[in-house]
């Protein structure tokens, strides 16, 4: 039997969350399809489909009302099942959306108690995922935002979002654990309004930190497509700024409810232009899926999806170096980067060069005349995507 090419590998680094193929289809319409999905099973499942790692929120694997007993036989057998499978732990993250606690925000809630308690709920989640030696700490404040603008002003949500991630980089720091922060914006929902709604905003916010360094960004596919954005601008910003730490990967269709759809399912040439980046810029961490099988499906279907967000992923990776190598695209690209005439060049400001700019007479005629073949270009790959090519 030939070895499939599109088997996924260690070095693919794909992870997924235990909430993601431990989702039971829960809708705001209806209840569980599926039933429950111990975190053990799950491993052993992700291991089976050919997965790398596994990420987790504190409560995936420990129950909020676990005793200290209870925490450490969980932590216990999960390393076990991690250790056996081979499965990898890079990535752990907070809940601090589910309780009715967090129903006003977690770090930015009212409450100064809510704001402590989500405070000490992350560093104790910090402290398991530690413990399963991931360098990563995703944090996604689903719950801070708004349904009214009446609550509290927005500007002070953000000094108490700033404050938060001071506090927790100095947390990491003192327990020297290494950790890497990615934030995950979102622009609504759960809430009306999420304050932090693009990796943009969170980009901002983070040059605002203490120690901006330890900081950076999960983009998601289907966050910025809700916001009608487009990722891979959306990474590409985070990656040139040096803080795309992780990401996560899933679909959505445009203008509609949050959907966590299987990677390239809706919009695959989205999800083809994103792969040829993060493939052409040799991101190096994780591609975590976040996203989780229809609601029709049986556990036999989870493995179909999450094997599907993989293949995807590798098929989509490979028509990229097909892209890269096709003579015909070659060409166009060096025609459509191939000035028409000289002009001077603009490089760092000097009082030269200055001069010589200000000096110049472009020929806009000319210029606008210049070949632009994109039609051609968008073609070919759309006959690349589409398999005749
Ligand atoms: C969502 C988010 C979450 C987060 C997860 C990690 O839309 O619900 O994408 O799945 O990624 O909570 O913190
Ligand atoms: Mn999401
Ligand atoms: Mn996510």
């Amino acid at each position: 039997m030939t070895k499939d090419k599109y088997q996924p590998q260690p070095q693919h680094k794909f992870t997924f969350g235990l909430w993601t193929v431990g989702n039971r289809g829960r809708d705001p319409f209806g209840d569980a399809v599926r039933p429950t999905l111990p975190p053990n099973d799950a491993v052993r499942m992700l291991a089976e489909v050919g997965a790398w790692g596994v990420n987790f929120h504190d409560n995936d694997l420990v129950p909020i009302d676990a005793t200290a007993q209870e925490r450490d036989r969980i932590v216990g057998e999960f390393r076990h099942v991690c250790e056996e499978t081979g499965i990898t732990v890079p990535m752990a993250t907070v809940n601090l959306f589910y309780e009715a606690v967090f129903r006003d925000g977690a770090f930015t809630a009212n409450d100064p108690s809510v704001r402590a308690y989500a405070l000490q709920k992350t560093m104790r989640a910090m402290d398991l995922g530690a413990e399963f030696g991931a360098k990563i700490f995703v944090l996604w404040g689903g719950r801070e935002g708004v349904e009214t603008d009446a609550c509290r002003r927005a500007d002070e949500a953000i000094k108490r979002l700033r404050e938060s991630l001071n506090y927790l980089c100095e947390y990491s720091l003192d327990q020297g654990y290494d950790y890497k922060f990615a934030l995950e914006a979102k622009p609504n929902e759960p809430r009306a309004d999420i304050y932090m709604p693009t990796t943009g905003a969170y980009l901002a916010l983070i040059s605002t930190l203490d120690k901006p360094e330890m900081v950076g960004v999960n983009p998601e596919v289907a966050h910025e497509h809700m916001a009608g954005l487009n990722m891979t601008h959306a990474v590409a910003q985070a990656w040139e700024s040096g803080k795309l730490f992780h990401i996560d990967l899933n679909d959505q269709v445009l203008g509609r409810y949050d959907q966590d759809l299987r990677f390239g399912s809706a919009n695959p040439k989205a999800a083809f232009w994103l792969v040829k980046f993060l493939e052409d810029v040799g991101y190096a961490g994780p591609r975590a899926f976040d996203a989780h099988a229809y609601r029709t499906e049986d556990y036999e279907g989870v493995k179909d999806f999450a094997r599907g967000c993989m293949r995807t992923y590798l098929v989509l990776k490979e028509k990229a170096a097909q892209w890269n190598a096709d003579a015909e695209i070659k060409a166009i690209l060096a025609e459509i980067n191939e000035p028409d005439e000289p002009s001077p060049n603009v490089g760092k400001f000097s009082k030269n060069g200055v001069q010589a700019l200000l000096a110049h007479d472009f020929d806009r005629q000319k210029l606008a005349a210049k070949k632009l073949s994109y039609e051609r270009l968008d073609q070919l790959t759309m006959d690349i995507l589409l398999g005749v090519r």
